[in-house]
């Protein structure tokens, strides 16, 4: 909970002109606006290339003037430079009614689930993201994280996850910055999300957890529903969530055109009461074709030119790609959430339980302590530390099927935050799941993966780790060669 003393002082200055884009609040599991109504989240993903889109106050204007007609309130941006000015960017956002989530982690700061560290080097990079952005009242959140864990093993790194939300959240209330909530942006795996989403919130002692869980999902493709996507899933797992929830990322991009009918979902009468709304990824066009905007037809892959980077022209003006564009604007228009204002909000939920370690599954023990900025080896499971993960995940996974959506349809396995997060042209990369119900639609979206230089990698084949290396190498040879070809 957040700031109630301050909203009081906000109603009180209701009467003058408030920024369109004053400070929100969060109230239990809800986003709340100055004036005390429910905050929900239209968001695109914004990033163009490598580089801070923030900090190019020509280009970023041009795109805010049209992200603005939609009714998009909110990007994300993966990557930031701290040392660049943004205030043109965030003037700009904050005019057109937008908020902007920001990505404390970049390509050599991010915490790796194989090997994971959270060590005073991170630190100080996720402090001057902190430092950069934190005036402005437009920032909506920082996440510690995109994609990070992946699959059981990897939950090894949730303590290291959660520890840097502690240590941020610290940080920014020694400086005496305004509570920017400190959240997480998960990778949609069944087997791994719902212990992920509660041990990332639980605990008695709110400072030593994520503000809010975010998660990337691409269960919902084509004409679906709520039932037969595995949203009715996700949705059974976060009703009773303590902290605000909401898609960081969205938009199955198979069948075509996208229509985007999860938004009636999301903002409907089955989810709006405990998710905040949703981040529509993204918004440029490039060879993963998630684009809802492009800067004009694509050029040959090895296309070099102002703008061109790998294949697409990365500035200009944007012009939308239809009917997708239309579609969303429609979704978003239609939008009708339930809501709740800020004065008559009770909160009645609690911390949800710690996990409780389960072989193969959850390899965190409910009681153990989270690591202190830089420990590293000496920081290990207390207990049960050598029994499951060199046997692999055979007998542990078997026991999965409990932990994801009871239609089992939700079968999405995401390689590509790991093979994107392992070159530097791809880090914000995350899976494509799939659902069962668009099981051959998925596989043939897989299809231009070789490609993808972007934030997508293909995973509705891949499965087993040994094949998400595989796209890992084979991801960082594509990479290594785009990136000479850059010199
Ligand atoms: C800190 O962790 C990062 C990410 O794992 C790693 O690249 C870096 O080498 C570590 N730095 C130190 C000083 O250990
Ligand atoms: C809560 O967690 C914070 C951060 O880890 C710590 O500084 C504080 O002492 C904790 N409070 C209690 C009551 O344990
Ligand atoms: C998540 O929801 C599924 C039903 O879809 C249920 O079987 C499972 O126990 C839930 N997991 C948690 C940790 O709440
Ligand atoms: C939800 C929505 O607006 N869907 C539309 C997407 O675009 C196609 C093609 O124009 C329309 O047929 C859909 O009705």
């Amino acid at each position: 909970m957040y700031s109630l003393a301050a909203s009081g002082l906000m109603l009180a200055l209701a009467g003058q002109a408030l920024a369109s884009t004053a400070a929100l609040t969060i109230k239990g599991s809800k986003f709340f606006n100055a004036d005390g109504s429910q905050f929900f989240i239209k968001g695109i993903a914004y990033q163009l290339t490598n580089n801070d889109p923030l900090a190019d106050s020509t280009q970023c204007v041009l795109d805010i003037n049209l992200m603005k007609t939609i009714g998009t309130n909110a990007i994300r941006v993966y990557h930031v430079d701290p040392t660049a000015n943004h205030d043109t960017c965030m003037s700009a956002l904050s005019d057109a009614g937008i908020y902007a989530f920001i990505d404390l982690d970049t390509f050599p700061t991010y915490i790796v689930a194989t090997s994971p560290e959270w060590n005073q080097t991170q630190y100080s990079a996720y402090s001057k993201v902190m430092d950069a952005f934190h005036s402005y009242d437009n920032v909506a959140g920082f996440f510690v994280g995109n994609e990070v864990l992946n699959d059981g093993a990897d939950s090894i790194a949730a303590p290291y996850v959660k520890a840097a939300a502690r240590d941020m959240k610290a940080y920014g209330a020694s400086k005496g910055y305004r509570k920017i909530p400190v959240g997480y942006s998960a990778s949609d795996i069944p087997t791994l999300r719902p212990n992920l989403q509660n041990y990332l919130a639980c605990g008695s002692n709110s400072s030593d957890a994520v503000d809010f869980f975010s998660l990337n999902a691409y269960e919902w493709c084509g004409q679906n529903t709520y039932q037969g996507s595995g949203y009715s899933a996700l949705q059974a797992n976060a009703s009773e969530y303590d902290i605000p929830i909401f898609f960081s990322e969205t938009g199955c991009n198979q069948p075509t055109p996208r229509d985007f009918g999860d938004q009636a979902a999301i903002f409907g009468s089955e989810m709006s009461g405990t998710w905040s709304g949703a981040i529509i990824y993204e918004w440029i066009q490039e060879t993963n074709d998630y684009g809802l905007i492009s800067y004009g037809p694509p050029a040959a892959a090895t296309a070099t030119g102002s703008g061109i980077v790998a294949g697409f022209t990365r500035q200009g003006t944007p012009t939308p790609i239809q009917p997708d564009w239309d579609n969303l604007s429609s979704q978003w228009a239609a939008a009708s959430p339930s809501s709740t204002s800020e004065a008559a909000y009770s909160p009645s939920n609690s911390p949800p339980a710690c996990p409780a370690y389960t072989s193969g599954l959850w390899l965190v023990s409910s009681d153990q302590a989270l690591p202190t900025l830089g420990q590293g080896a000496e920081y290990s499971q207390p207990s049960h530390s050598s029994t499951s993960m060199a046997s692999g995940s055979s007998s542990g996974s078997s026991s999965g099927t409990g932990s994801s959506s009871g239609t089992g349809s939700s079968t999405g396995s995401s390689t590509g935050s790991k093979s994107g997060s392992s070159s530097s042209a791809s880090k914000t990369s995350s899976g494509s799941s799939s659902s069962s119900s668009n099981g051959a639609a998925a596989a043939s979206s897989s299809g231009s993966s070789a490609a993808n230089l972007g934030r997508r990698m293909p995973s509705a084949l891949l499965n087993a780790r040994d094949e998400n290396w595989a796209v890992v190498g084979f991801g960082l040879v594509v990479c290594l060669v785009f990136g000479i070809s850059m010199l």
